[in-house]
């Protein structure tokens, strides 16, 4: 175990920044995952000696903290029926339906809330054990809304943030649930709750004045012991120099020039990539592109549909069922529309390094982001910072999180097919000056909110408060 100063910043988050990795010789050795949070928050964590408190991934793992690349690790450990009952019980089969729309439906279980409570207060102690005196915690999303309360018990002298990543419903929704006010009252232990968006703020604070009664004042609510929490939308981004600096390199051009001729030089290339999740729109957007190939509008083998979808979730029902239902539409599009050599749809069931990611955006004409609901996507944005050149059209849901930034896309609504066709046609037919007058102001917009402002936004909001 590494002896660690006494942190003065700690992430709360449901997974640590690692994965494991097996190596030839058998053993078994830590790597930071590739992702924006982690390198947002690494400098930030270096400077104040922070750590991470998160769980490993595995089941029934018991695991001392240790350090990776700076960063000091620790983990929190769940039994195999917390994993099925706290994450993908309550987490993404009751909480992430809810909050999205109800796009499925959510299972609601006492059992797997039971979990939930368990596995909150597990993490909330170990933040009470770790972190110095008066220390900030910032607590990451869905699957620990608890924490903030239950760690306020606690340590009162801890400053606390939350941040929710995914949309926070409107009231109608959100009163379904039969543990709606312990929800509600764990947010509040923090200091500051962040959101994607205004809406989602204003949603938690009608909430809290409607249902606990409290005095609400725009994004300020007092509770009856003095205290007051501020609800605020801070909109996530990605690391956009990063990214466009792997685009730039001539390993990826190389790679993207590669894909384009595997797939046989097709004049257009339509690229959709998300996790695999019912939330994406991924079946919509692949029945509005075969519509187009069917009435004669896109031709096969001039065009192609490249779907990749990451594997996710996979033991929760729904997305087993969703996996089905894409592979059945895929087959049957291609069976009636391909022809030897040339898919309609090019579609791939599985993960990339982030390399290839960037040379897939690099390969992509036109990149289709349609999601039901998205607390913001940053998919759409890699893709804008990807594309240097200022050529490439996106087609944005305008109910994913990022519409609201990246106004100059071609904006849908994913709820209607021959809308969708008419925009990825728009798309299609544009001319380059149209594509780079919109691609040149969606680039400068996630040049300058870049995932470094984001947290550096939040952490100053939480440090201004209650001083
Ligand atoms: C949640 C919210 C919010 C995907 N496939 C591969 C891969 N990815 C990377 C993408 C992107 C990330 O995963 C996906 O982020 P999204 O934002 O698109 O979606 P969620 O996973 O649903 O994220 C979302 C986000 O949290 C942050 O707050 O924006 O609304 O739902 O970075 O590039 N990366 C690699 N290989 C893959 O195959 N390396």
């Amino acid at each position: 175990m590494t002896p660690t100063p006494q942190p003065s910043l700690v992430v709360v988050a449901n997974r640590l920044p690692v994965d494991e990795v097996v190596e030839p010789d058998g053993t078994t050795s830590w790597r930071t995952s590739p992702g924006g949070l982690v390198t947002a928050l690494e400098p930030v964590l270096r400077t104040n000696s922070g750590a991470w408190i998160g769980w490993a991934g595995g089941a029934d793992q018991e695991l001392e903290p240790f350090d990776v690349d700076g960063t000091h690790l620790v983990p929190v450990s769940l039994s195999s029926d917390e994993v099925e009952e706290f994450y993908e019980g309550f987490s993404n089969a009751t909480l992430w339906p809810l909050y999205h729309d109800v796009v499925a439906k959510p299972v609601f279980h006492r059992e797997w809330w039971e979990s939930y409570v368990r596995v909150n207060r597990r993490f909330a102690e170990r933040a009470a054990e770790v972190a110095a005196p008066g220390a900030t915690v910032w607590v990451q999303d869905y699957q620990l809304q608890l924490v903030p309360q239950m760690l306020r018990d606690l340590r009162p002298d801890l400053k606390i943030g939350f941040y929710l990543h995914i949309p926070f419903p409107p009231h109608e929704l959100f009163v379904q649930l039969p543990w709606r006010r312990q929800i509600l009252e764990g947010l509040l232990g923090a200091d500051l709750i962040g959101f994607q968006l205004p809406g989602g703020a204003a949603n938690l604070v009608r909430l809290v004045r409607d249902r606990l009664g409290h005095e609400v004042d725009g994004e300020f609510v007092h509770l009856p012991e003095g205290r007051t929490v501020r609800a605020a939308a801070f909109p996530i981004s990605i690391d956009a120099a990063e990214f466009e600096a792997m685009a730039r390199s001539e390993e990826v051009e190389q790679r993207a020039r590669v894909i384009r001729e595997r797939l046989g030089n097709p004049r257009t290339v339509f690229l959709g990539i998300d996790r695999l999740d019912y939330t994406k729109g991924i079946h919509a957007r692949l029945r509005a592109y075969s519509e187009l190939v069917a009435e004669g509008h896109l031709d096969v083998g001039e065009s192609v549909f490249v779907q990749v979808a990451t594997p996710s979730r996979e033991r929760v029902e729904q997305y087993r069922l969703l996996r089905d239902d894409i592979d059945r539409l895929v087959g049957r599009v291609n069976g009636d529309l391909g022809r030897f050599g040339a898919p309609a749809i090019a579609y791939l069931h599985s993960s990339f390094p982030r390399e290839e990611m960037a040379a897939l955006y690099r390969a992509a004409d036109v990149m289709v982001v349609t999601p039901f609901r998205d607390g913001m996507n940053l998919v759409a944005k890699e893709y804008v910072a990807c594309r240097w050149d200022e050529n490439g059209a996106l087609v944005l849901s305008e109910f994913a999180g990022a519409a609201h930034e990246l106004r100059q896309a071609w904006q849908v609504n994913p709820y209607d097919i021959n809308g969708m066709k008419v925009a990825l046609l728009e798309a299609f037919h544009a001319s380059d000056e149209d594509k780079t007058r919109r691609m040149r102001a969606m680039r400068a917009q996630v040049a300058e909110y870049d995932v470094a402002k984001w947290a550096s936004d939040f952490l100053s909001a939480l440090a201004e408060l209650r001083p």
